[in-house]
């Protein structure tokens, strides 16, 4: 049951508007943690890999129309595809960092008018993570950075809405990290924050579930 003590690993989610910089940390965090010898793996959402991912990969395209519920449901079976592997993956002992998560879920449904609890629903039972990070970037200086690939999303008016849905959701739990500072500072930020967080699990902080 989710309350066993085993040592287990950490499961460690990265939020933030398109070019706030999280992937890039995300695999930084990566190696940092390889090297300090634990076991972690890099997992991202969407996961494109699966039927569902395809479906979501080709909507984020504009290469399909679906109805803002249904591309919601589907971000979320996405991630309940890949629960029961997630699960075991901690209870083995492997750290896993997030790229994006249940919060991307609910921030860009929620910007485009659906409302937040029907948003959060589908969510109830997914694993919790055990610590949360905000790369925070200003709308302007995320588009500033250019490389907006053209994909559904990625359009400043847009991506200001998804912001204030991330403020309105964020609790104190949240680690804030100004995503403005340079990369390596971002990355120290990060790592001791994570390797923390790996200790904790490991002796045997209790997975939880969302919505804690
Ligand atoms: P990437 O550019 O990071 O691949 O994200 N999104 C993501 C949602 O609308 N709902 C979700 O549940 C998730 C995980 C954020 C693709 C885009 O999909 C959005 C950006």
């Amino acid at each position: 049951d989710l309350k066993s003590k085993e040592s287990r690993g950490a499961l460690i989610v990265l939020e933030g508007l398109d070019r706030c910089g999280k992937t890039s940390q995300s695999s930084r965090l990566v190696s940092s943690l390889e090297g300090h010898g634990h076991s972690v793996e890099l997992w991202r959402f969407p996961d494109r890999t699966t039927g569902v991912g395809q479906m979501i990969s080709s909507y984020l395209a504009n290469q399909t129309q679906l109805d803002d519920h249904t591309i919601h449901l589907l971000f979320s079976a996405n991630r309940w595809e890949k629960r029961s592997l997630m699960e075991s993956k901690l209870r083995s002992g492997t750290t896993l960092i997030l790229d994006r998560y249940s919060y991307s879920g609910v921030a860009f449904s929620v910007a485009k008018g659906l409302d937040i609890e029907w948003c959060k629903a589908p969510e109830k039972g997914l694993l919790a993570p055990d610590l949360v990070f905000y790369l925070d970037i200003q709308p302007e200086k995320a588009a500033e950075r250019g490389g907006y690939g053209g994909e559904r999303y990625e359009q400043l008016e847009f991506q200001k809405k998804v912001s204030q849905q991330y403020q309105m959701m964020r609790d104190q739990s949240w680690e804030i990290v100004d995503a403005s500072l340079p990369m390596e500072e971002i990355e120290k930020q990060l790592s001791g924050l994570v390797l923390h967080s790996v200790e904790l699990c490991h002796n045997g902080r209790p997975l939880s579930q969302l919505w804690p």
